[in-house]
């Protein structure tokens, strides 16, 4: 090494910070009732359309809320607002979120007591999954026209992932894609992983995707057995 170089070891994870803060957060969310889900996938995977289909089917029985992350233009927001109260998150540029662009979206909206806070994170399979949001889920979309190779290949997002969706399964007849295969590669690297299957589309599986949620917010909020943080 050249003597004008010094190298310096930090022992200490330069995120803790911001987990401990994201910590704060999921307990202050976990406290009045909101399930708040991270919802991760690469874009195109579907999410925009998997929410709109969510807040048609809990209208009237539960309350939701969106934030919805891009790098540019609000065109998911516009999408979603018929449904729920909803804030674009614009990163400028930047490949995923932060808590405190999250912390910003929920002052833009009144800081609203919901019973679920979706977040759909900038679509990238690689960096939201090193940043934790206050989510008491993670949920990894998977589309049929990804390929069912991908667990395996973005390990961090589906080891740090509760829930793992495979959507646009109408178009399952049209595409090489073997659902036992990509769900098998993905409990390899998290076996603890629930998987869904969903066409928003056509409506197939929103019923069961639903129902996750519904038990997941009895379990995890209104039961307190949230323990760790993600
Ligand atoms: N065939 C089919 N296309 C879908 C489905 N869900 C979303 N899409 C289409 O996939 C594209 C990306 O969807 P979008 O919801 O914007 O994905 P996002 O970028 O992950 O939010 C759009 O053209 C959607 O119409 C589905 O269930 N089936
Ligand atoms: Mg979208």
């Amino acid at each position: 090494m050249p003597s004008e170089h010094k190298r310096i070891v930090v022992r200490r994870d330069i995120l803790a910070d911001a987990k401990a803060d994201a910590a704060i957060e999921r307990q202050r969310l976990l406290d009045r009732g909101t399930l708040v889900i991270n919802l991760v996938s690469s874009p195109g995977a579907g999410k925009t359309s998997l929410l709109q289909a969510t807040a048609k089917h809990l209208q009237g029985q539960y309350s939701m809320a969106v934030l919805v992350g891009d790098l540019e233009t609000d065109r998911d927001a516009q999408r979603l607002s018929p449904y729920a109260p909803v804030a674009q998150l614009t990163t400028g540029g930047a490949c995923h979120l932060e808590l405190p662009l999250v912390r910003r979206g929920l002052i833009a909206l009144g800081d609203p007591r919901v019973d679920f806070l979706f977040i759909e994170n900038v679509g990238n399979l690689v960096c939201p999954a090193s940043h934790d949001l206050g989510e008491h889920l993670r949920v990894v979309m998977l589309s049929v026209t990804d390929g069912d190779d991908k667990p395996g290949k973005y390990p961090k997002m589906f080891r740090t992932s509760h829930a793992v969706v495979i959507s646009k399964v109408d178009l399952l007849p049209y595409v090489p894609f073997q659902v036992e295969n990509a769900i098998q590669d993905a409990l390899m690297v998290q076996p603890s992983l629930s998987a869904i299957q969903v066409s928003s589309h056509q409506g197939l599986g929103i019923d069961q995707w639903c129902r996750f949620l519904i038990e997941s917010r009895e379990r995890l909020v209104l039961r307190r057995e949230c323990t760790s943080a993600v």
